[in-house]
C-alpha cells in the first residue's frame, strides 16, 4: 500500500515487513563495529537519539558542526560497509517511488529509546538536493512531523509502524520534519525502541 504525504513523499506501508529480521540482524552487526552513541550539536546539546552510520560516508555532528565523513570519529576507521539488503531496500524502495537509479553512499541508523526525539530540521548537508532520501522504521511506532520549506508552517504528524519505508524527493526534499517523543512499549523484534534507517547520496 502506497500513500502520498504530499508531492514527493510517499509512504509504501510494510515495504520490508518481510526483511526486518535481516535488516536487524545489519544493524547488529554494525554497530559492533561502529558503536550507536549520542552525539553533540554544534549547539553544545546531547541529541536524544543514539546514532551509527555505515556506507562510504557517515554523518556526525559535534562541537564544530553537522558534516559527512568517512570514517568513525570513535575509531578512525572507515565507516563499515552498507550490509548487502540494506544497499538491496534502498533501491527497491527508491525505484518503487519512481526514482531509478539511488545509489546511496551514506546510511545513517538512528535509534530512538521511551523519551527521545529529533526536533524539526531540514537535511541539508547533502551535494545533491535532486537525490532522493530513504527512509526504514522497524520496531515500535513513531509520530513523524512533516513540516513546510519554513519552520514556521504547521507540520502534518504521520504515525510510521515496523516495517513502513517513507521515500522523500522532489518538491519535499528540503522541507522541515522530526519525530515527536518516543512512547514506551514492547516490540517482539526490537524490544523497547525505534530504529530508523535514513538512505542518502552525501557526496
Ligand atoms: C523528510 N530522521 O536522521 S526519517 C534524520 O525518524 C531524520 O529518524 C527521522 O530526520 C527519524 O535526519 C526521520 C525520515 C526523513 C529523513 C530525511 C528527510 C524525512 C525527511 C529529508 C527531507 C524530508
Ligand atoms: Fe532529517
Amino acid at each position: 500500500r502506497t500513500e502520498t504525504i504530499t508531492d514527493g513523499a510517499l509512504v509504501l506501508r510494510g515495504f520490508v515487513s518481510e526483511r526486518a529480521e535481516e535488516l536487524l540482524r545489519g544493524i547488529q552487526q554494525v554497530t559492533n563495529v561502529a558503536p550507536l552513541r549520542k552525539m553533540q550539536t554544534p549547539g553544545g546539546h546531547t541529541m536524544s537519539a543514539a546514532m551509527s552510520c555505515c556506507g562510504k560516508q557517515g554523518w556526525v555532528t559535534d562541537a564544530t558542526g553537522y558534516r559527512y565523513q568517512a570514517s568513525d570519529p570513535l575509531s578512525g576507521q572507515p565507516w563499515p560497509a552498507m550490509p548487502e539488503v540494506f544497499a538491496q531496500v534502498a533501491k527497491d524502495a527508491a525505484e518503487a517511488a519512481g526514482f531509478s537509479n539511488f545509489e546511496p553512499d551514506a546510511c545513517l541508523i538512528n535509534q530512538y529509546e521511551p523519551g527521545a526525539k529529533m526536533g524539526l530540521h531540514q537535511d541539508k548537508d547533502e551535494l545533491d538536493y535532486e537525490q532522493p532520501i530513504v527512509s526504514v522504521s522497524l520496531g515500535l511506532s513513531q509520530v513523524f512531523q512533516f513540516g513546510g520549506l519554513k519552520r514556521n508552517e504547521r507540520p502534518v504528524n504521520v504515525p510510521l509502524a515496523h516495517g513502513d519505508v517513507v521515500v522523500w524527493g522532489g518538491p519535499s526534499r528540503l522541507r522541515y520534519h522530526g519525530v515527536l517523543r518516543l512512547k514506551a512499549g514492547e516490540h517482539p523484534l526490537t524490544g523497547a525502541c525505534r530504529y530508523n534507517l535514513t538512505f542518502r547520496r552525501a557526496r
